[in-house]
């Protein structure tokens, strides 16, 4: 069984670009990416006082299972050389999950989608690049229409 998924990266420390570019060179076949959006610098959302992000959405196909995922992705994190921080504090690198397939789990550990994607407009913009119709599960609205609700100045793209 395939699934389809999307995930956002982010990275505000070091060579924030390569860091993003690591992170999908070292996607291991089960994880198939099928779309990249383009990489956006966008403002620091939730503490301010750090520097820019550089955002990206990846859509791929994978044969893992959610938590399976998720184990992956935090690996690859700290094989990166990530280190611990404090909620939205500077980051080398970010990987999350917004969806899998239609899924809504919402197991301590493990929230999909990501529980704030509809504020969040260094989300929205890169997934309405390539998923604009895309129904959020839980709210019942498209990134389109997520995207409508929310201010997206300062978010300008960075590299295509
Ligand atoms: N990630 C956060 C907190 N704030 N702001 C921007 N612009 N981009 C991010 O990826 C980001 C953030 C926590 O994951
Ligand atoms: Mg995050
Ligand atoms: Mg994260």
């Amino acid at each position: 069984m395939t699934h389809t998924i999307y995930l956002a990266l982010g990275s505000n420390l070091g060579d924030r670009l390569s860091n993003l570019e690591t992170a999908i060179q070292s996607m291991p076949p089960g994880i198939l990416v099928l779309k990249r959006s383009s990489i956006y610098e966008t403002p620091p959302w939730g503490f301010e006082d750090q520097p820019a992000f550089l955002n990206m959405v990846l859509q791929a196909e994978t044969q893992f299972s959610p938590w399976k995922l998720l184990k992956f992705l935090k690996a690859l994190e700290s094989g990166m050389g990530r280190q611990p921080s404090f909620r939205n504090g500077p980051r080398l690198i970010d990987l999350d999950i917004l969806f899998y397939d239609q899924l809504v789990s919402e197991q301590s550990g493990l929230v999909i989608p990501h529980a704030r994607i509809a504020e969040r407009a260094f989300v929205l913009v890169p997934l309405a690049e390539i998923a604009p119709g895309w129904m959020h599960p839980v709210l019942q609205v498209t990134i389109q229409e997520l995207l409508a609700g929310v201010e997206s100045q300062g978010i300008n793209v960075y590299a295509a």
